[in-house]
């Protein structure tokens, strides 16, 4: 459809036109302020919702016929920020389906990539981003600085994805203002929970935590939540549920 068309169009654009595009969008929804901003540890607990359709480790996870649909219903559960994967190789995501959730709902937007380029930061806000994603495995110190200031500018936020004690130094020493702890390596694709406490435990207050991955019900949301997560994001449990609506309903109990 259109909004496919336009998908592809837009990744074909020169840097100068997708900056443009860029700025013809209406402001970034505030999603710092969506997961409870300087107050997140005294509010209750929020949760980012993943489109997700595959993942490297377990293949296809779900077939989603209609994005719009399942982000509607992630927004109706109560869901703060929608998070979806962009990425095609490893994980069938796309910029349509970003499109798709970014014309269903009013809440704030992560685009899920692996953002290594200038590029992409113009193109996840020409699209409606509110929320990038900067894993810092994947950038050095400069490069983690400059894209975080680059989000800024924009008007975006980012959530800094750490997975080791350095890296949540270097997450902080960057100015992250919303930490990620992924307890699955990305390298290895191993799930430990134990990472989340671990790496929480040595960030000051301050910054919005969220733990990533591995959620497989309430009982963890809770754990989590019991060792300083402001927020979890959640991606298989939700898409391989039947009402992820309930789901949602049910980790914020
Ligand atoms: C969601 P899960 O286990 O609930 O499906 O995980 C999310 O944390 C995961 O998709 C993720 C990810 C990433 C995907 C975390 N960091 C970086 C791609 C790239």
């Amino acid at each position: 459809g259109v909004r496919e068309d336009l998908g592809d169009r837009m990744r074909e654009l020169p840097l100068g036109a997708v900056r443009d595009a860029a700025t013809q969008r209406p402001a970034a929804l505030d999603a710092f302020a969506a997961l409870g901003g300087l107050d997140a540890p005294r509010r209750e607990l929020k949760v980012i919702a993943e489109v997700k359709r595959r993942s490297p480790s377990k293949g296809q996870l779900a077939d989603i016929v209609d994005p719009a649909r399942l982000a509607r219903d992630y927004a109706d559960g109560g869901a703060s920020v929608i998070s979806v994967l962009t990425e095609r190789r490893r994980f069938s995501g796309s910029l349509a389906d970003f499109d798709a959730v970014r014309s269903a709902v009013e809440i704030p937007l992560l685009r899920k990539d692996f953002m290594v380029d200038e590029y992409q930061f113009h193109e996840a806000r020409a699209h409606g981003a509110d929320l990038v994603l900067l894993i810092a495995a994947a950038l050095d110190d400069v490069q983690l600085k400059d894209f975080l200031e680059l989000t800024h500018e924009l008007g975006m936020n980012a959530l800094v994805e750490t997975h080791t004690e350095e890296e949540v130094d270097r997450g902080l020493a960057a100015g992250a203002r919303i930490l990620g702890v992924n307890v699955r390596n990305l390298k290895t694709l191993d799930v430990d929970r134990s990472v989340f406490g671990r790496l929480a435990g040595r960030i000051p207050s301050g910054p919005i935590i969220v733990a990533e991955s591995g959620v497989r019900g309430s009982d963890d949301v809770a754990e989590y939540a019991g060792l300083g997560a402001n927020a979890v994001l959640v991606g298989e449990a939700l898409v391989t549920h039947g009402s992820p609506r309930e789901r949602i309903a049910d980790f914020q109990r």
